[in-house]
């Protein structure tokens, strides 16, 4: 595999609202990444990803852009943004931003312009149509709940969205419309950022506009991922925009795809693929329902072990998937995939071993280090996320009570992940000396990063070795490039795989359960093995096997003269 500058790093997603306030406005800010980037440093990490900075109503935080050049003064200024892509580099650390173009705002000057004039030049770079015999141009259903169809006031047009209403798709048919976001993206790109991390770009690429697709609930309306799937030639673009902008500046770029359709991964991230990786979502759907939140049934350990070794075998020998447990959109992934008895310590560390050692670029998502969990809501009140509100209107119009909808709620809101970053046991967290924007997850107390910090047996610490190997001169290559062979794969509880090149072995092992197990694997005995890494008190490795106790995980190296 040809080797890119990317391929050692560690990545950290930052959500700017939520990691640090600098000036004491309840809200996150770039001043206050800056003051943190010695933190990040400190934990090992060499790549953000900041998510959306940019001028923006924040119907959807940022992921419904007004200005691509300007900064929300929420945030700070573009001196601040400047400021900020100097230190980081100071600190070897590289920038990503979010890149979102399949839509903007409706507060965009272009969307206003259009809908002045839809037939003129503005009103090409979105998809306006008006009603045919009553009825609307199609039946697809926006992820955020409706038709995706929505009417321009005061006159007989309607515009798409596929997400949010204030969130108008832009035409990428429009050649004009593609220069713009290229020149856009050279802009940004001329400023030294080390590339982006790209929204949901599956959606650029539109089937047939006029065309329905069957009704998959009683509102008549149909998933997205039905249209989509129908669709074809995305790749046009794709290449168009990769050429145009990511390959001459060597940008790294993680695209943010749901649906790539099967044979089409080394399209989207092989060596010559459209991204130089995709985040590995075969997890995070894992149990999804296009029937809504409440239908979606929570992924077992067991669920998660298959889906890993899943994506391991279908990357091997095409690239690098980037892996995540959880993100801004998602539950936090210690409360989601961790059963109840295992949400501890020892348990967040054997999800963190077990994800982090797979193959691919680790993207850690803030607070994730510090095992941060998720929220407890008892009433909407407490809830801003616009999908967690849609999503609560199903449970109540799928004949759920106010109970059974705050429960659904509670296992998937996106706000789990939004809480403020738990920098210490002080007020708010430490993250702001106003009143935080969104409300603090009470268990600060117990989980901030100031204590984590001084001890030795910490999640935080943990997560510090475990960047250190990706890093270790003497196997660090095998961690980065090594193949994955899953171990025991039949045997339940287990989850054990090696990485493995030339000369050199590493096994990763979890038990997934509270019973001590014994794991006989082939050449591991006490002589043969060094340990690098475990959760446990002791690790026992003798001619018997490996013996793990409840949530045990460690990570062994294989001696070479003795394979
Ligand atoms: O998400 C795209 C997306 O398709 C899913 O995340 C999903 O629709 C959503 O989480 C429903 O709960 C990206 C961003 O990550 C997300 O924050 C934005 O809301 C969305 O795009 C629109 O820009
Ligand atoms: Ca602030």
């Amino acid at each position: 595999m040809k080797k890119e500058w990317w391929h050692g790093k560690t990545a950290y997603q930052i959500y700017p609202k939520s990691f640090y306030d600098s000036n004491d406005d309840g809200i996150g800010d770039l001043p206050g990444i800056i003051q943190k980037l010695d933190y990040l440093k400190e934990l090992g990490i060499d790549l953000i990803w900041i998510s959306p900075v940019y001028l923006s109503p924040c119907a959807d935080q940022g992921y419904d852009i007004a200005d691509y050049y300007q900064i929300d003064p929420i945030f700070g200024t573009m001196e601040d943004m400047d400021r900020l892509l100097e230190e980081a580099k100071k600190r070897e650390i590289g920038v990503l931003m979010d890149l979102v173009i399949n839509h903007c705002s409706d507060e965009h000057p272009w969307f206003k312009k259009a809908c002045a004039d839809p037939e003129g030049e503005y009103g090409k770079y979105f998809y306006f149509q008006k009603k045919r015999d009553g009825r609307l141009p199609c039946n697809w259903r926006s992820y955020f709940g409706g038709p995706v169809w929505e009417p321009v006031p005061g006159s007989d047009w309607y515009y798409l969205h596929v997400f949010h209403k204030k969130q108008p798709d832009l035409n990428w048919e429009n050649p004009v419309l593609r220069e713009r976001i290229y020149d856009m993206i050279n802009w940004w790109l001329d400023k030294g950022l080390s590339g982006f991390r790209i929204d949901a770009i599956i959606n650029i690429k539109k089937p047939q506009m006029f065309r329905d697709y069957p009704a998959d609930r009683e509102d008549g309306l149909c998933d997205m991922g039905t249209v989509l799937a129908d669709a074809s030639g995305i790749g046009g673009f794709l290449r168009e925009m990769r050429d145009r902008t990511f390959r001459p500046h060597k940008a790294f770029t993680v695209g943010e795809v749901f649906n790539a359709k099967d044979g089409e991964l080394a399209d989207f991230a092989g060596e010559d693929g459209y991204f130089s990786s995709i985040f590995d979502f075969r997890q995070t759907v894992e149990g999804k329902s296009v029937d809504g939140w409440y239908a979606a049934r929570i992924p077992t350990l067991e669920d998660y072990k298959r889906c890993c070794f899943e994506s391991q075998r279908e990357m091997e020998g095409i690239g690098f998937y980037s892996n995540i447990i959880e993100n801004h959109d998602e539950p936090r992934g210690v409360s989601y995939y961790l059963p109840v008895e295992a949400r501890n310590t020892k348990g967040k560390k054997l999800l963190a071993a077990l994800y982090f050692m797979l193959k691919g670029l680790p993207f850690i998502y803030q607070g994730q280090e510090l095992g941060m969990e998720n929220m407890v809501y008892t009433s909407m009140d407490e809830v801003d996320d616009i999908s967690s509100r849609d999503e609560y209107q199903v449970c109540l119009d799928a004949g759920l009570s106010d109970a059974e909808a705050m429960a659904v709620v509670n296992r998937f809101s996106r706000d789990h992940a939004r809480t403020p970053f738990q920098w210490s046991g002080e007020r708010n967290a430490g993250f702001t000396k106003g009143v935080p924007w969104l409300k603090v997850n009470e268990n600060y107390r117990e989980i901030n990063l100031e204590q984590q910090r001084k001890d030795p047996g910490s999640v935080f610490t943990f997560y510090q070795k475990l960047i250190r190997l990706r890093k270790d001169p003497e196997f660090g290559e095998t961690i980065v490039y090594g193949r994955t062979e899953p171990v025991l794969e039949t045997e339940s509880g287990i989850m054990a795989y090696f990485r493995e090149s030339e000369g050199q072995r590493i096994l990763v092992a979890g038990n997934l359960g509270q019973e001590e197990r014994i794991l006989e694997i082939d050449g591991a005995d006490g002589e043969a093995c060094r340990i690098l890494l475990s959760n446990g008190e002791n690790v026992k490795v003798s001619e018997r096997g490996i013996v793990l106790e409840g949530l045990q995980v460690v990570i062994l190296l294989f001696i070479a003269d003795r394979m």
